[in-house]
């Protein structure tokens, strides 16, 4: 997969994806991420990206056509024309499954907004989906296009090591993650549930699919009700 991301703070969004598992993946090849100053596709001669909004109000807008020039650019470079995704509040809410979709594509651009947001006749014109993080604003979307871009890279094949591969669906099967514990098996004088170290494998299923129940029911009331719709007497 390879993920363009357009923005005024190239460096920010480099320095983020050089790092951990995703930096490692770039080395390796399986994702490709390239990170655009959109500066540099303003052409007059005070380089400008911003003015002032039609109809009034104190805010400065992105202009138009430096963003349609630099998509046009990656269009050029990757032979194709890539899913072109706005990180914006109004957007559909980010959730796994979109993830799961998104995935599958050979191409995304990501536009990262500033000031009050972009001119409406860019998005119309190009772009294909306006995604959210969550209800929250922002003061540019450099943050969102990074956690978009981390939490689908993830999804790509070799991207995760196989002892850190990832579950098919949301909060593993519609419920929360059990509680996991690591060495030393008491800490603090706290002890570590006492069925994990019995290496009783049936036993250790058992206690962990009956704590993210419980789990759930106490921290996600809204998923433990979907999951008891959909698996009712189980
Ligand atoms: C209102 C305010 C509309 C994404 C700002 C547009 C982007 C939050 C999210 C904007 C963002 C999110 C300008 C700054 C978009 C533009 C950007 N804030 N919830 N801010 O995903």
């Amino acid at each position: 997969m390879r993920i363009d991301i357009i923005t005024l703070f190239p460096e920010m969004c480099e320095a983020v994806m050089s790092e951990s598992i995703i930096g490692r993946a770039r080395a390796k090849g399986v994702i490709e991420v390239n990170c655009h100053q959109l500066r540099d596709f303003a052409f007059d001669k005070h380089k400008r990206v911003d003015d002032t909004t039609y109809g009034g109000g104190m805010g400065m807008l992105m202009k138009a056509e430096p963003i349609a020039l630099c998509f046009e650019d990656i269009c050029k470079k990757t032979g194709s024309r890539p899913h072109f995704i706005y990180m914006s509040p109004k957007g559909r809410t980010l959730t796994q499954q979109r993830l799961t979709e998104l995935a599958q594509m050979e191409n995304i651009t990501i536009l990262c907004g500033h000031y009050e947001g972009v001119d409406q006749r860019l998005i119309d014109e190009f772009i294909d989906e306006e995604i959210s993080i969550g209800d929250y604003v922002l003061t540019g979307g450099e943050l969102p296009a990074l956690v978009l871009a981390d939490s689908v890279s993830r999804l790509v094949p070799g991207v995760l090591s196989d002892d850190i591969c990832f579950s098919e669906e949301s909060h593993f099967g519609g419920l929360l993650e059990y509680p996991q514990y690591t060495k030393p098996s008491v800490w603090r004088e706290r002890e570590v549930p006492e069925v994990l170290m019995s290496g009783h494998h049936a036993n250790i299923e058992k206690w962990r699919h009956e704590k993210s129940i419980e789990e759930t029911k106490l921290k996600r009331p809204d998923l433990y009700e979907k999951y008891l719709a959909e698996n009712g007497g189980k």
